[in-house]
């Protein structure tokens, strides 16, 4: 069950008209404005996070946050350059995930780890998967898909107890499915 949930929302159709350079630009478009809404949502949740959490996850967090911060920068680059109106209203997906980030508030502080590993680890995937010497877009692919990004997850990681919470990483995933289906909507 759970398996198959990684597997869909690391495999996605979205991903694979990425990868091969089918993807139609409104709908990358689409996407990449909702994600944006996603990032200052997550740095949100995270800086909550930071506020509660143990000493040794202090660290891994609050690094995080400044590199949400530079995210946010890095999408109105992208958007500038492809033209994309960031100011746009969130889609239900990107509510209803904005939601399940702030549920995770009133969860123990050793699930909203696992959640937020699963956030990232998923994204890491999933880009992985769309990787390709030869797709126009994969600029994006490498930026999601960089070393430094791989150890920010794996560090997360040291702090996740997914065997513990597994309810929490099906949401998660759940989630990530849906906001891969808003794009191609
Ligand atoms: C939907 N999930 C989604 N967007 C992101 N940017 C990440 C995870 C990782 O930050």
């Amino acid at each position: 069950m759970l398996d198959a949930l990684w597997t869909a929302a690391t495999r996605h159709p979205f991903l694979d008209a990425v990868r091969d350079g089918t993807i139609a630009d409104d709908a990358f478009n689409r996407w990449l404005a909702q994600d944006a809404l996603f990032v200052a949502d997550l740095l949100a949740f995270q800086s909550r996070l930071l506020a509660r959490a143990p000493r040794p996850a202090q660290g891994v967090l609050a690094g995080g946050c400044v590199a949400l911060v530079d995210e946010l920068d890095w999408f109105e680059v992208q958007a500038a350059r492809r033209g994309v109106e960031l100011e746009q209203p969130a889609l239900a997906a990107t509510i209803a995930y904005r939601e399940l980030l702030e549920r995770l508030d009133s969860m123990p502080v050793d699930v909203a780890l696992t959640g937020l590993w699963v956030i990232e680890k998923v994204y890491l995937d999933a880009w992985s998967s769309a990787a390709s010497s030869t797709s126009p877009l994969r600029e994006f692919v490498e930026h999601w898909t960089a070393p430094g990004f791989a150890a920010y997850v794996d560090a997360l990681g040291e702090l996740a107890t997914p065997e513990c919470d597994g309810d929490v990483v099906a949401e998660v995933l759940t989630h990530e499915v849906a906001f891969w289906d808003m794009a191609l909507a």
